[in-house]
């Protein structure tokens, strides 16, 4: 399989516009300087560059003056852990006699979203690097959603030191109004009040006018979505239209886009982009599902707001070593944990356990304590079932 066009490189976001930490500006300063002495190679011959796309592996990065495809040093490419993952920092080589950059070292990251992939013997895959939010995409339905998988989510979000917010896609479909505010109410509850949740429909404007019952061109998404729930009263983390996910992505951080294939990742980017850059396909009627059809990580500048990383969409979301994340996702049920009689209680039947008498006192949704009871068990069996040699 040959990799895109390069014209297709031109639609990466501007050098100025990636986020650039000053630990990661000094540690190229200082690299540079130590490769260009250990190599004999002139300092002026690398650069600082960003991977702004990854095509089955193979990555494109974004430096002041070019953008332009790389591959990586010999002494990088022995030692397969270190691949650079969409939103590293490098350090880049750009020989005259060779048309693709050289990868010379990969900069700190200062947060990577990674997930566990495979069983026992599996590995963390990173997905992206220096993230500040993830956007966990899922669609509407009259299925209703899966808010396990969203739990999930937050918690890898919160574990790789992003924040997390939830946008609800399609809600276009027919799902009656009092449907859409019950799912809000399952959803909130689960997740608690400090995520928030947008709703949108970014499909076809056809759609969308479909949806809001209105053909009027001056169609606003977010008043017909509003207008559309009329008098359900939803929870206040909720906010309407894709103007609502815009804003959660502030100028200079980067976001990525995850969720399961068919969500409509790509198409709300494309419809946050006002054009169709990013391909989008069809679902399977029966059951919904996509048909993985973002095979490229890459990162796309949205006008007027920062960075969102389009991603393949993901399968599973093993939940392998993500205490931290789970601690943050559920604070108050993880402080009460840290007060049980036994440090290996499961908060179900234990004596001496603050969990279950803060439960007993009504402290706690039930549904977000079964959520945080069904990860940590989750959690503790992956633990202990995962091969000894592997270091998480
Ligand atoms: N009705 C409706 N359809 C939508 C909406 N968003 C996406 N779709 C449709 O859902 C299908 C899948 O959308 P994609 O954007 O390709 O989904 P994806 O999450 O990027 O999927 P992968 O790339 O396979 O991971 C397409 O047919 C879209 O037109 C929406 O808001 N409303
Ligand atoms: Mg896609
Ligand atoms: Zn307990």
């Amino acid at each position: 399989m040959s990799l895109p066009a390069l014209s297709s490189l031109l639609d990466v976001p501007t050098f100025d516009a990636l986020p650039l930490s000053d630990i990661q500006r000094t540690a190229f300063m200082h690299t540079s300087a130590q490769l260009s002495a250990e190599n004999n190679v002139e300092l002026v011959e690398y650069h600082l560059g960003c991977v702004v796309r990854l095509d089955r592996g193979f990555p494109a990065i974004s430096c002041a003056d070019a953008v332009f495809r790389a591959e990586y040093s010999v002494v990088l490419s022995r030692n397969t852990n270190t691949h650079a993952a969409v939103g590293d920092w490098v350090v880049v080589r750009r020989p005259q006699t060779h048309d693709m950059g050289v990868i010379e070292a990969i900069l700190p990251r200062v947060s990577d979203v990674a997930r566990w992939r495979g069983n026992s013997r599996g590995e963390h895959q990173t997905l992206a690097a220096n993230v500040d939010l993830v956007l966990i995409a899922q669609a509407l339905s009259e299925r209703g959603l899966d808010v396990n998988r969203i739990a999930r989510s937050v918690v890898v979000a919160r574990d790789c030191g992003a924040r997390a917010a939830i946008v609800l896609t399609k809600a276009d479909r027919c799902i009656s109004p009092m449907q859409l505010a019950e799912q809000l109410h399952k959803l909130a509850a689960v997740v608690g009040v400090e995520v928030p949740i947008v709703v949108t429909s970014a499909g076809t404007q056809a759609g969308r006018e479909g949806a809001a019952k209105n053909t009027d061109s001056n169609f606003n998404e977010a008043a017909s979505l509003k207008a559309y729930v009329h008098t359900m009263a939803v929870p206040a983390q909720v906010s309407w239209g894709i103007e609502s996910v815009t804003a959660l992505v502030a100028p200079q951080t980067t976001a990525i886009v995850l969720g399961e294939s068919g969500a409509g990742k790509s198409t709300l980017l494309n419809a946050l982009l006002g054009k169709e850059i990013l391909e989008t396909g069809a679902v399977r009627s029966s059951d919904d599902a996509g048909r993985h059809t973002t095979v490229t990580r890459r990162m796309v500048q949205i006008p007027g707001a920062g960075i969102i990383v389009d991603a393949p969409g993901l399968r599973s979301l093993p939940l392998v070593g993500h205490e931290r994340g789970l601690s943050l996702a559920f604070p108050e049920i993880a402080s009460a944990a840290q007060g049980c009689k036994f440090r290996d209680c499961t908060h179900t039947h234990e004596p001496g356990c603050e969990v279950l008498s803060h439960a007993a006192a009504g402290e706690y949704c039930p549904e977000r304590l079964a959520a945080y009871l069904a990860l940590a068990a989750e959690m503790r069996s992956s633990r202990q079932t995962l091969d000894p040699d592997i270091v998480l």
